[in-house]
């Protein structure tokens, strides 16, 4: 079922790499017939709250829809857990298929995949089967209410990263015009996703080409499967506009693929707190993913995963102190995949 699922990423990805190229020279077009507008950051500002009465984990999102092009999240985490906010795209036959069930696309989304994913996952979470099983479940249960989930696919187009209770992060990608659904897995106490708890959200991106540009970058990280991250510049005080340039994508055995987070430490020598980190971000164990990072560790944003040949733009805000970019999957020491660093006083 790995399989399946890798093929189907990986077919994503050259879908996105058609669209991309093409996308490529529509850009040129416009920017030549809008270059003489004054510019604007296409900016789409979100707070992650909480309703304690009902328990519901909510974006609060100050527009479900803006233009196509360089788009910013500002998220703002105003809640007591930390978030993230990861963006997918809805494949055309996903938005067929709603319309053919007469339900909304968000509905149909929750249906075909949010829901799955919970009554899949809760067996799991209690004991009562192995990870193997749960997979086997999960992708024999979404093949049936969503396929289109697998087959072509819902590309991950990044959105801001992992971000600490009380912080606001920022990250810049480009979006075409389409539908697109956001989401935080994150987990409650109760091994419950946010997703399954209200953090879903739709956005529309409109055929309006906004004239926002492309950031300027201070520094640059690469990620690839093979040669993991690789930083390009040195992280100075103050605020720094990082390209996270996605070389390629695949799945690992927690079923998704790579991302880049920013995570400020006490201590980035201290292992003990190094292991606890990477522990905490796998969604697929029970325990983990769940509510708050560690002690000790501080989530800051970042970039979640994007289909390979993608760029994002992470606005950082740094200050003095210990840092470490890490990508969420399961083994990022031996994908060399985490990276730590200092910012000196
Ligand atoms: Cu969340």
């Amino acid at each position: 079922m790995f399989y399946t699922i890798k093929n189907t990423i990986m077919y994503a990805a050259m879908m996105m790499l058609f669209f991309s190229t093409t996308q490529l020279f529509a850009g040129c077009d416009d920017e030549n017939v809008t270059s003489s507008e004054s510019t604007n950051e296409n900016l789409v500002e979100v707070t992650a709250t909480h309703n304690h009465e009902e328990n519901l984990h909510l974006f609060e999102m100050d527009t479900q829809s803006i233009s196509s092009g360089w788009t910013t999240f500002e998220f703002k985490n105003a809640s007591h857990v930390d978030h993230f906010f990861v963006i997918y795209k809805v494949p055309e036959a996903a938005i067929e298929a709603a319309k053919a069930a007469d339900e909304p696309l968000l509905d149909h989304w929750f249906q075909g995949v949010t829901e799955p994913f919970q009554v899949e996952f809760n067996p799991y979470a209690a004991g009562e089967i192995g990870y193997g099983e749960f997979v086997d479940n999960l992708v024999a249960h979404v093949s049936e209410k969503g396929p289109w989930f697998f087959d072509p696919g819902a590309p991950p187009m990044g959105g801001p990263g992992f971000t600490a209770d009380g912080k606001t992060s920022k990250t810049t990608v480009q979006l075409e015009p389409g539908e697109y659904i956001v989401e935080c897995y994150v987990k409650d106490e109760n091994e419950q996703f946010h997703s399954y708890l209200g953090m879903l959200e739709q956005l529309t991106v409109t055929d309006e080409q906004s004239a926002a540009e492309e950031p300027e970058p201070d520094m640059n990280i690469t990620i690839s499967s093979t040669k993991g991250i690789e930083v390009n510049g040195n992280p100075e005080n103050g605020s720094q506009v990082v390209e996270v340039f996605f070389e390629d994508q695949t799945s690992y055995n927690h079923l998704l693929g790579h991302n880049v987070q920013l995570v400020k430490l006490s201590d980035n020598s201290d292992q003990e707190l190094i292991e606890s980190v990477i522990e905490w971000m796998n969604w697929s164990k029970p325990g983990s993913l769940v509510n708050n990072a560690p002690q000790g560790a501080e989530f800051m944003g970042g970039t979640m995963e994007m289909t390979g040949g993608s760029t994002a733009y992470i606005h950082a805000d740094f200050e003095p102190g210990d840092y470490a970019w890490i990508a969420e999957i399961p083994d990022p020491v031996s994908a060399n995949m985490l990276k730590t660093f200092t910012i000196p006083e």
